[in-house]
């Protein structure tokens, strides 16, 4: 299927934003230069090598800002493939972005493009299957995740700590929260905090498999919500948080939670994030693959021609170093 709508001037790009439990997703359709030949990842390559300005010119202020992620459809060899995907934010490329997933098939589906039922989507970590059902809510099937390190130590400020190392389409360190309640108002302290562990992780070589960075902490807690089995509260790799409950993260989360026997195949996880939004998880075991579903709603809410303006002294973003 062609995807690409191409804007009607030249140095525009065609956008269009969505949210997933408050986090924002915007999706380019159309003006991207052409990345060549290949699967996902070698396209990802491209796009960082000779076009990373484009991220920073759509993610990045006066256009975006540090919560923004954006998803570039490109064509998939794959042709079982609905499309292929890159996903990026303020500082660089992502392997798999949960929320993002449901706000392609969103901004999709206000296209016309798709009807209910499974896509397959081509990332630069694998395909996933996202199911658009007749409500508007998506549930994303995602690649294989797996728990890589169960209580890996750590020191954070000077004390002992410890957590999961699990991957689920980007790596997650999974501890539990600090002695700080999972609650918007404790946003700069819960930045603090997981910032600590991100940079003790880095200073100790530790990693996920094959050196790996790991540039996601998921703090977890106990909900007020009735409703939810857990708050999280996710620290992404540019130092934003996440709004959703973090698609990648929800699916590390349910294999650490499977492989500790707290929860079965099949069984529903309510992961809350720090803004009280919920992704409804679960998990199935394929031979010995763990494949997490998470499933969620995204709401379209602009779309817009970007101008890339020459004369303009941050057509190319603000620089953020
Ligand atoms: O939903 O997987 C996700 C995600 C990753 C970073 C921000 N959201």
């Amino acid at each position: 299927m062609e995807i690409v709508i191409q804007p009607p001037e030249v140095n525009t790009i065609r956008i269009i934003d969505s949210h997933t439990g408050g986090e924002p997703t915007r999706v380019v359709i159309g003006g991207f230069p052409d990345l060549g030949l290949g699967s996902i990842a070698r396209k990802q390559k491209v796009f960082q090598a000779e076009y990373d300005h484009y991220r920073q010119a759509l993610v990045n202020e006066p256009r975006g800002s540090d919560i923004q992620i954006g998803a570039l459809l490109v064509p998939s060899d794959d042709p079982l493939c609905l499309t292929g995907v890159i996903f990026f934010n303020n500082i660089g490329y992502l392997g798999m972005c949960g929320h993002g997933t449901m706000g392609i098939l969103a901004v999709l589906s206000h296209l016309g493009k798709i009807n209910p039922g499974p896509h397959r989507l081509d990332t630069s970590v694998g395909i996933v299957t996202a199911t658009l059902h007749e409500d508007g809510s998506v549930s994303v099937q995602n690649v294989p995740g797996y728990r890589y390190r169960k209580q890996a130590s750590v020191q954070i400020d000077g004390e002992k700590g410890s957590g999961d190392i699990a991957w689920g389409g980007n790596w997650f360190f999974l501890c539990d929260a600090p002695s700080i309640d999972l609650i918007p108002r404790n946003t700069e302290a819960l930045i603090d905090y997981t910032w600590k562990i991100r940079h003790a992780l880095c200073a100790h070589g530790i990693t996920g498999k094959d050196g790996q960075e790991i540039d996601h902490i998921e703090l977890s807690g106990p909900s007020p919500n009735s409703e939810a089995d857990s708050r999280n509260f996710v620290l992404c790799p540019g130092k934003a948080y996440d709004r959703s409950p973090c698609g990648t993260g929800t699916s590390a989360k349910l294999c650490c939670l499977f492989k500790d026997g707290k929860l079965k195949q099949g069984q529903i996880w309510r992961q809350e994030s720090i803004v009280g939004t919920i992704f409804e998880g679960s998990i199935k075991q394929i031979n010995s693959q763990l494949i997490p579903t998470i499933k969620g709603i995204a709401f379209v809410n602009a779309t817009t021609d970007l101008i890339l303006n020459p004369e303009d002294p941050f057509c190319w973003g603000i620089p953020t170093e």
